[in-house]
């Protein structure tokens, strides 16, 4: 080749337009080089090309597995138009290489086949064909890579109009080559954590989030899951639930230095509280018998699946501990789908394992796992990254910005477990919390007000649940827990059915069925709820919130600012007493 001769060295599985692209480069005066199938091709339709090794000066080896890859080719390739560079080139009689034509080995069509064995896999992983593309991609500041067949004819068309290809092309090609060559790779490291490594770093899910949606799967891309199996087989939208309330309670526990627990359900807590002590009313309205075992763990949870026992049932559960026996008691007689936690004492984990005739999903997480502070997720096909909400709530700092400031430390800790339930509640969001526990929380609506009616009408429902008239149902023999908590809701709420058949199926579950509320009633007993906390997980749009969360109880709100109604929404909390937090950070999470 004379010294301006120009040379392109085409490597290509995908043989689409290749003999377009060869002709058109040689109408251009460039010199091809090839590897054994492309040269073949090519020079079978006449037209003129060499082999690759006409230049390694060595014979593609090892059934093919060594075709390109010789200094003499990536010399020729990374060299760049530097005098080093040159001089080396001429010592070593190498020629410059300007253009790098090359698609890969088919791993991903072969591993597509239903019965491919690892070898037939492996064969086709391609070496020499991904270092073609790197070492082209990396020195695109001469050298044009073509990776894809539909960009043939736009290099060629650059070629014919000005004799060379624009910098702005390359740059463009070059990005394509190493995004081909991550997918590729990906496609690889997918392969084998499926057959080296399942159950370690890869986990196969019977399905999505519906039974249709197949090839489910949960992975990391190094090291192991953060959790193991201990019992059952977890669902996609199990891992949505433990992936989020776990660090929840590892969180509420970490800050406020007591147990802690979160009933999860659509990826939303139904229920968060510490472990603090039941009063006689609490153990009752949450099912604990006389003679059941208690501990910080167990009341925690108990505390959790009791505040919204219609929201909870089946629920995924989180445990800031080590489960103990009296937790696992607990958790046998719910209806749960599994249970996150660090570790089980050995005769609390067989009790789980015994729930739902084996299929009771335990998970074991690694407390010490620290997740990539960068999370990314697609959606439509398109990738979306961020840093993680690592950001740590210190409520105790908040500025008070209204006229009342007397913060209690009880509202501190409620305004603490309300924020940090918050930060793993699908937004918009609003939650109640009384006694380190959680009593209302609103998730997932678009209006505001309506998370704060939600939250606010089931932060009620609870408190009527210790009402004495509810306390003192008399239940028909053989009635089951959840049929309890339905037909308790229908009550609390003042839904008591009046047409039949269903008011024959609400009546059958009582011995006595008890009377209804009367407007006055409800009032007055509604009005013995106070020092309620309430946090938002954005700012209020309009002083409405206020007003409701007050009739709830609500003492204490903390909430981000910046509406255009900031003054509005402070001075309805100054008209209703109630201590206003600024919360200087805002709490969406999807
Ligand atoms: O087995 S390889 O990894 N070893 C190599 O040195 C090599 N060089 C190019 N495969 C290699 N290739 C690949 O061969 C290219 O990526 C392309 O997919 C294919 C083209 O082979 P042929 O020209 O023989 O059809």
């Amino acid at each position: 080749a004379s010294s301006t001769q120009k040379i392109a060295i085409l490597s290509v599985y995908d043989k689409t337009g290749l003999l377009d692209l060869a002709k058109g480069l040689i109408k251009n005066n460039f010199k091809l080089l090839g590897s054994g199938g492309t040269a073949t091709l090519i020079r079978k339709n006449g037209i003129e090309i060499d082999d690759v090794s006409a230049i390694t000066k060595f014979p593609e080896m090892l059934g093919g597995r060594v075709k390109t890859l010789h200094p003499a080719v990536h010399g020729g390739i990374l060299a760049r138009n530097i005098d080093s560079d040159d001089n080396d080139l001429s010592n070593l009689n190498i020629s410059k290489i300007d253009i790098v034509v090359c698609n890969l080995y088919p791993f991903k069509e072969t591993i597509a086949a239903p019965d491919v064995t690892i070898a037939d896999a492996v064969e086709q992983i391609d070496i020499g064909g991904v270092t073609l593309l790197r070492a082209a991609a990396k020195n695109h500041q001469r050298v044009t890579i073509i990776s894809d067949p539909n960009d043939y004819s736009g290099v060629l068309e650059q070629i014919e109009e000005k004799n060379e290809i624009s910098q702005d092309f390359r740059n463009k090609l070059a990005l394509k080559a190493f995004e081909h060559t991550a997918d590729y790779d990906s496609t690889i490291s997918d392969y084998f954590r499926k057959v080296y490594s399942p159950q370690v770093s890869q986990l196969s899910l019977r399905y999505g989030a519906n039974p249709h949606q197949k090839s489910a799967q949960a992975f990391v891309e190094s090291g192991d899951l953060p959790f193991k199996v201990l019992s059952g087989s977890p669902g996609y939208i199990n891992l949505l639930d433990a992936l989020n309330s776990w660090p929840l309670v590892q969180e509420l526990s970490s800050s406020l230095n007591l147990p802690a627990a979160a009933s999860f359900k659509h990826v939303s807590p139904a229920g968060v509280a510490l472990g603090l002590p039941l009063t006689d009313v609490e153990k009752k309205i949450y099912f604990v018998g006389k003679n059941d075992l208690l501990s910080p763990l167990a009341n925690a949870y108990i505390r959790a699946r009791g505040a919204d026992r219609m929201s909870s049932f089946g629920d995924f559960i989180a445990l800031s501990d080590i489960v103990d026996v009296a937790t696992a008691k607990y958790i046998s007689k719910e209806v749960s789908d599994g249970v996150i936690a660090p570790g089980y004492q050995p005769e609390a984990l067989e009790i789980l394992k015994n729930k739902k005739k084996g299929k009771y999903c335990v998970l074991q997480i690694d407390p010490n796992y620290k997740p990539n502070p960068v999370e990314t997720r697609q959606v439509f096909g398109v990738s979306l990254q961020q840093n993680r909400n690592d950001v740590k709530l210190d409520v105790g700092n908040f500025k008070i910005i209204s006229k009342n400031a007397s913060l209690t430390p009880q509202a501190i800790t409620d305004l603490t477990v309300a924020s940090i339930a918050l930060k793993f509640t699908q937004s918009n969001s609003v939650c109640y919390a009384k006694d380190g526990m959680v009593i209302g929380l609103g998730a997932g609506q678009q209006s505001r007000i309506h998370c704060t009616r939600l939250a606010g009408d089931k932060a009620d429902n609870w408190w009527f649940r210790q009402h004495p008239r509810v306390l003192e149902i008399k239940w028909a023999k053989g009635v089951k827990r959840p049929e309890k908590s339905n037909a308790i809701d229908l009550f609390v709420t003042g839904q008591v059915p009046t047409e039949e058949p269903e008011k024959s199926e609400y009546e059958s579950k009582f011995e006595t069925v008890p009377v209804p509320f009367t407007a006055d009633e409800r009032k007055e007993w509604l009005s013995q709820l106070t020092d309620v906390s309430l946090s938002s997980d954005a700012f209020f749009p309009f002083p409405d919130n206020v007003y409701r969360a007050a009739r709830s109880g609500v003492k204490f709100i903390t909430a981000a600012t910046g509406s255009v109604m900031d003054q509005a929404v402070i001075a309805a909390a100054d008209s209703q007493d109630i201590v206003y937090l600024e919360n200087p950070i805002r709490l969406f999470h999807h």
